[in-house]
């Protein structure tokens, strides 16, 4: 797994040194979920290609910003990634985020057996999840290693996604009844950051429900959702589709979304019991 850490760092360093002096204009193209392709997208997407291919252990890779997965007839390893996640929010120079889910033998949830996240902020920070979860800040000149990441049984913050005017009653009065206990809002709009913020912070909730203009939710399964519901099992919290474990859900198509809840277990818990 080393060598994935390594990777991992390398192309971060490559996209928040591209993030300092590239424009954000976008591209006339779109991503295969039908996104609107910023020029940095697409060399986010590069770069991390080159890096991944280059290592004996990946057979096949397979990114949000392509239809087709890139296969080797050699290696072990199927790594999903989302290269640059936040488009929408680079313009405001908010911090974004890039994801990756590595696989045994196919892309498949069963076959999860490591995570990792980077988030372009203030600070450049890598987190990689397998058997334990590993935190790194890059100082400018290396990569140190901090204390690892624990969710407490519950916390204060409440990062709602998607549109409120498209949520069911039941997600609006899940949503309310958090506010009503003291959690704060925090959400950027960037999953990345925002899931990192209660990592950080040690506890809260994240939803993005199924919603009238999204009944499947947004979040794509294999380079979101499943990366991060491994991340936050790891680190003792849950993730959920409001009902099923997220990393029990089968996959239909490279590019499927799945309504996602990830938080402390106590918040977890909460949610079944209004979808339930
Ligand atoms: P963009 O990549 O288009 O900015 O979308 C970001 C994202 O996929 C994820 O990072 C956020 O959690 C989610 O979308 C925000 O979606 P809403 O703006 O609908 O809340």
């Amino acid at each position: 797994m080393e060598d994935f850490i390594l990777a991992f760092q390398s192309s971060a360093q490559k996209i928040q040194n591209l993030l300092k002096v590239s424009h954000t204009d976008y591209l006339s193209t779109t991503n295969s979920s039908g996104d609107n392709q910023l020029g940095i997208d697409v060399k986010a997407d590069k770069i991390i290609e080159e890096e991944l291919l280059s290592l004996n252990s990946v057979r096949g890779l397979c990114s949000e910003e392509k239809n087709e997965v890139i296969y080797k007839d050699y290696g072990s390893y199927f790594i999903a990634y989302d290269p640059l996640d936040g488009s929408s929010i680079i313009s405001s120079n908010l911090s974004v985020g890039s994801i990756f889910g590595i696989y045994k033998e196919g892309f498949e949830s069963k076959n999860i057996i490591a995570a990792a996240y980077v988030v372009y902020g203030p600070r450049l920070e890598l987190v990689f999840a397998n058997d334990v979860l590993s935190y790194f800040i890059y100082d400018g000149k290396s990569w140190k290693k901090q204390p690892p990441l624990k969710l407490n049984e519950s916390g204060k913050i409440n990062a709602p996604g998607g549109t409120q005017k498209n949520w069911s009653s039941k997600h609006k009065t899940l949503i309310d009844s958090f506010f009503q206990k003291g959690y704060r809002l925090r959400y950027s709009g960037g999953m990345v950051p925002d899931l990192h913020q209660i990592l950080i912070k040690k506890g809260g909730l994240f939803s993005y429900p199924a919603t009238s203009d999204a009944p499947n939710g947004k979040l794509r399964k294999l380079f979101e959702v499943f990366p991060f519901a491994f991340i936050y099992e790891k680190a003792g919290g849950g993730a959920i589709d409001g009902k099923n474990r997220l990393l029990e859900l089968p996959i239909n198509g490279i590019h499927d979304t799945s309504p996602c809840f990830f938080g402390s277990i106590e918040e977890i818990n909460e949610v079944r019991r209004i979808y339930e």
